[in-house]
């Protein structure tokens, strides 16, 4: 079975060239394989209810996957963590918990949108487990249409604003946070997004190796990481943006 994993799409009206691109490569992904959506599919997401062209196209387009056989997962971002069952049940994919476990041959992949990794920066998980809570989330879907842009274009500025001038080691990754988690979850490799720092890195713990692998954003090409059926290798590709017409 052939794994396909793509994350940081930041799907909006803006940037209908990106759009495209995400729709070129749904149809190009090979019938029967699965695909992986680790999150921000969208830039943000403010409702299941919200009605959009956009979201119905994406939806119908990852609906059409089923048709040819291909099965679609989502794991929610910091930006689309509101995206929920109603919308899924649209695009016919699966909702899947914010960590999954892969089996792969004799090893186990473990993926993930990636913030949770970012353990360095107290504040965002802080704002994080704020904007989990159920009660929270409540009461912002119950808000009209109007007063959820507002509040969502206030969090994006504030986001951007902050993320201009904080630390780098902040914005990546803390590594012991992710030998921990592979090896509570006896995995050996990791899969996520978020950084937007393209990778592939592997470390050694008790002499055994560790490979984590970051996708890209969509902002500047196509990212994907593929997991072939045949060897179970599993290998991240970039294309930039003037090279996206072919991705496979
Ligand atoms: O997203 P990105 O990559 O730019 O930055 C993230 C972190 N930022 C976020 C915020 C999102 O971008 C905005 C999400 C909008 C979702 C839709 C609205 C749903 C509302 C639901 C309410 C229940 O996640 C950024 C990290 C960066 O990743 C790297 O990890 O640094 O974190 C921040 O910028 C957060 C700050 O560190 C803490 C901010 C506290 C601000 C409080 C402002 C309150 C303003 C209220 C306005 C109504
Ligand atoms: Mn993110």
């Amino acid at each position: 079975m052939q794994r396909y994993f793509i994350a940081d799409i930041h799907l909006t009206d803006n940037e209908p060239a990106i759009t495209t691109q995400f729709f070129s490569f749904l149809d190009q992904l090979p019938d029967g394989c699965e695909l992986y959506i680790l999150g921000d599919l969208f830039d943000y997401w403010i409702g299941d209810d919200i009605p959009s062209q956009l979201h119905s196209q994406v939806a119908d387009a990852l609906f059409a996957l089923s048709k040819r056989h291909i099965k679609s997962y989502f794991i929610q971002g910091n930006r689309d963590f509101l995206l929920g069952e109603e919308y899924c049940k649209l695009c016919n994919m699966t909702l899947l918990p914010d960590m999954q476990i892969l089996p792969l041959t004799d090893k186990k992949i473990l993926i993930m949108h990636g913030d949770l990794l970012c353990t360095d920066d107290k504040q965002y998980q802080k704002f994080r487990r704020r904007l989990r809570a159920k009660w929270l989330q409540k009461i912002f879907l119950s808000l009209p249409l109007c007063f959820r842009v507002r509040i969502a274009k206030k969090l994006r500025e504030k986001s951007i604003l902050q993320n201009s001038s904080k630390r780098t080691y902040l914005m990546d990754v803390n590594q012991q946070t992710v030998q921990d988690l592979l090896t509570q979850n006896h995995a050996s490799i990791l899969i996520h997004g978020h950084t937007h720092k393209p990778t592939t890195e592997t470390v050694f713990i008790d002499d055994k190796p560790i490979t984590r692998i970051v996708l890209s954003a969509w902002h500047d090409g196509i990212s994907y990481i593929k997991q072939d059926d045949t060897d179970g290798n599993v290998k991240l590709y970039y294309f930039p943006i003037k090279d996206t017409k072919k991705v496979f």
